[in-house]
């Protein structure tokens, strides 16, 4: 049979001469998007989930195959074979070399990995026997059979050259097909070159030759803006951070000295939330709870200052006081090689464990590369919740909440203490899908928009998945020894959702005011020996570490951060958006309007006073200064002329995979017995966990309780919903 098959493939490679090279051709660029497309499902990790993600996965190896092994048709005789041969060749070594270096860091080579040798080389080429899996090698086999056929002069000698025109028309549908497929791939997923939020996602839409090139791009812009800064650049920067200097509060600094701290990440959680009800009923009991706490101070005009890159600009604010880009992701694209002097580095040096826990894969937003840049000991990212994977727990985002946070005690618990704990939940994220099932506990708002319905959802869900952390932390004393500080990371309900967003704000439509106070989220820091209270300072994400180092009593006059103390009492309050817009206690602006902050009056250009005029200005400059001066910081890379030597951090030494992270805990555990664990013996702490998580129950009590909740839940939703805020 497989004979016969090899005789007639042969016979008809050999029979029409012109041909022969075309079918050549095609064999090549058939074998390589196959090859491709199986080794996407089989190992890479690219949450492919729909029928139209299949059809893009399936065609995005075409139009570079075209091009590349296109060449060949401009040759003649067994070279333009060969030509061909070698194009397939070069794209299975690249796919071969990415299954190597994915299978180790879930993650596809770039640019700046590889031209940093050391992190791959240190790491990849120490294990590359025990990395490679003989079946690898299958994707050379087809190109293994065609040298054959080759060599034995089992192909027909073309010596008829291929015209010109139709070698080159070749080239010109492999381009085409190219903007073709770009074109679909952003109808899926929009912002995909822009955001450049994961390179999951540009080699599940682009493919892995495309990849290559969107990289290349960002690295020669990147390298670009990095050769042409020089260190004098750095003088305006500190010059800007001396002059608008606070000092700290003196009642406030270093009363947590020492203490460990919970960074906890409420994904797209907004202030709204806070005290708001649906029919009577609290839609974040636990959270409001924890809001109006008497050791929790809670800031009520804290906005979220993020751009393109959502998630990662807030984690690059809170991790450095420095802002995201204008456009796309400053984790991603400059996270790589950029020196930080961020807070995990700097409590690093005084001796703190830095972890990042996050349910989600690890290549989104860069992190894997950008969290040992700013100093992370351990990334406990999807890879280190494997159950998750199998029972099937897994949101488009990550895990669900509630089970993220149970398992992430047990890496908790073996952290020696101090730590500095990054908690990312996010089962709060666009499209809301927090399991369908739990819905059904919260009565639903009716605003006819699906995503803000089950945004609010989502939020009761999440809510008490927080709770179940928080008791937990109780029960092993480690709220006592923590500041635990949560905050939204930005909007859930974007402005695209205007008539829903006035319903919730019991309003008839929406202003640019009330955009604006749309983009509160919350801040709230709680300790046990903290005094608390409502605290009305406006700020912003931006302010949050000089903050914490205030709480912590670290002196931090060398670091370059473009933020201030929000305990500070000479605190300028100007919230700076990342489109350059503001909000402060008295004006605010949107676009090109401008509104009194307390009435929320718009004040048209003609009635501005002088005065006002001059606040304007003089707020204006200020954002535009703060914005800037952050910018060129990361742009030219200036903080590796700065004297801090990158706070000692060598990012090489970091290994997030899962196996070098438990062999380091576990000797931790006798080097620095000082974590949770130790302290308790060795006995695990995580029995105390208590969670309501359906999905985590055997089938037939799951069943049960899903029954129940929705019985009580069409009995919630008879009526209209109310929405109110506060005490009635
Ligand atoms: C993914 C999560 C979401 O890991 O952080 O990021 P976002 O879409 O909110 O920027
Ligand atoms: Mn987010």
């Amino acid at each position: 049979m497989i004979k016969k098959i090899w005789k007639n493939a042969v016979d008809f490679l050999s029979k029409k001469e012109s041909n022969s090279i075309l079918i050549f051709f095609l064999i090549n660029v058939f074998f390589v998007t196959v090859k491709t497309f199986i080794e996407y499902f089989i190992n890479f990790n690219l949450e492919i989930s729909t029928k139209l993600q299949t059809f893009i996965a399936l065609v995005n190896p075409i139009p570079t195959a075209i091009i590349l092994i296109g060449i060949a048709l401009f040759f003649k005789g067994y070279k333009s074979y060969w030509i061909a041969v070698f194009f397939n060749f070069t794209q299975s070594l690249w796919l071969f070399a990415n299954i190597l270096y994915y299978r180790e860091f879930s993650n596809f080579l770039s640019f700046s990995i590889m031209g940093s040798s050391s992190s791959v080389g240190d790491n990849l080429g120490k294990s590359i026997i025990g990395i490679i899996h003989p079946s690898d090698f299958l994707v050379f086999l087809d190109i293994l059979v065609l040298i054959f056929l080759l060599i034995f002069k089992q192909i027909n000698k073309v010596n008829r050259k291929i015209p010109m025109k139709k070698a080159g028309l070749t080239i010109v549908l492999g381009f085409t097909l190219m903007v073709v497929n770009y074109g679909i791939a952003s109808f899926d997923r929009s912002g995909l070159l822009t955001r450049t939020f994961d390179t999951n996602y540009l080699v599940k839409y682009l493919g892995l030759n495309e990849y290559l090139l969107v990289d290349a791009n960002n690295t020669y812009q990147q390298s670009k803006t990095r050769k042409e800064a020089k260190s004098s650049e750095l003088v305006p920067v500190k010059k800007w951070i001396n002059d608008n200097r606070v000092p700290d509060n003196v009642e406030y600094f270093g009363s947590q000295k020492g203490k460990n701290v919970f960074v906890f990440h409420l994904e797209s959680f907004q202030q709204f939330l806070i005290d708001f009800k649906v029919n009577g009923k609290e839609v974040t009991p636990n959270i409001n709870k924890f809001f109006h706490d008497q050791n929790t101070i809670s800031f009520d005009n804290f906005y979220n200052q993020v751009g393109q890159g959502k998630t990662s600009d807030a984690e690059t604010m809170l991790d450095n006081s420095l802002f995201g880009l204008p456009s796309g992701s400053a984790m991603s694209k400059y996270g790589t090689k950029n020196t930080f002097e961020s807070v995990p580095g700097k409590l690093k040096n005084m001796g703190y464990t830095t972890a990042v826990l996050h349910g989600g894969a690890p290549s989104f937003w860069n992190r894997l590369n950008a969290y040992k840049r700013w100093g992370y000991d351990y990334f406990f990212s999807s890879d280190f919740f494997p159950n998750s994977k199998k029972q099937n727990l897994n949101l488009g985002y990550g895990m669900l909440d509630k089970v993220f946070l149970r398992d992430s005690t047990k890496y908790i618990e073996q952290l020696p203490q101090p730590f500095y704990a990054k908690v990312i939940a996010v089962s709060q994220h666009y499209p809301y899908l927090t399991n369908s099932e739990m819905k059904y506990q919260f009565p639903k708002t009716t605003t006819n928009d699906s995503t803000v319905d089950s945004y609010v959802q989502a939020a009761h869900y999440v809510d008490e998945a927080f709770q179940e952390f928080i008791n937990w932390l109780k029960e092993t004393g480690l709220y006592d020894s923590s500041i635990i500080y949560a905050y939204g990371d930005h909007y859930g309900i974007s402005e695209n959702h205007t008539s829903a967003i006035a319903q919730l704000m019991n309003k008839d439509s929406v202003s640019g005011y009330d955009l604006n106070q749309w983009q509160k989220v919350p801040f709230m820091i709680h300790s046990n020996n903290l005094k608390g209270g409502i605290n009305h300072t406006f700020g912003g994400e931006i302010d949050v570490a000089p903050t914490l180092y205030d709480l912590l009593g670290i002196n931090d006059e060398n670091l370059t951060m473009v933020g201030h103390d929000l305990l500070s009492p000479q605190n300028n309050q100007i919230v700076a958006f990342r489109n350059a817009d503001w909000v402060t206690p008295t004006l605010m602006k949107k676009a090109d309007q401008y509104f009194d902050t307390n009435t929320g009056e718009l004040i048209s250009q003609d009635m501005l006073t002088d005065e006002q005029k001059k606040f304007i200005k003089k707020t204006t400059a200020y954002v535009k200064s703060q914005l800037s001066i952050s910018d060129s910081v990361i742009v030219g890379d200036l903080l590796r002329f700065d004297n801090l030597g990158n706070l000692n951090i060598k990012s090489t030494e970091f290994n997030y995979t899962v196996k070098a992270t438990e062999e380091n805990l576990k000797q931790l555990q006798i080097q620095k017995p000082s974590s949770l664990l130790t302290q308790n013996n060795g006995k695990s702490s995580k029995n105390k966990y208590q969670t309501d998580e359906i999905n985590i129950l055997p089938k037939n009590e799951q069943k049960q309780e899903i029954d129940e909740l929705k019985k009580q839940s069409e009995k919630d939703q008879q009526d209209p919903a109310v929405y109110t805020y506060g005490s009635e």
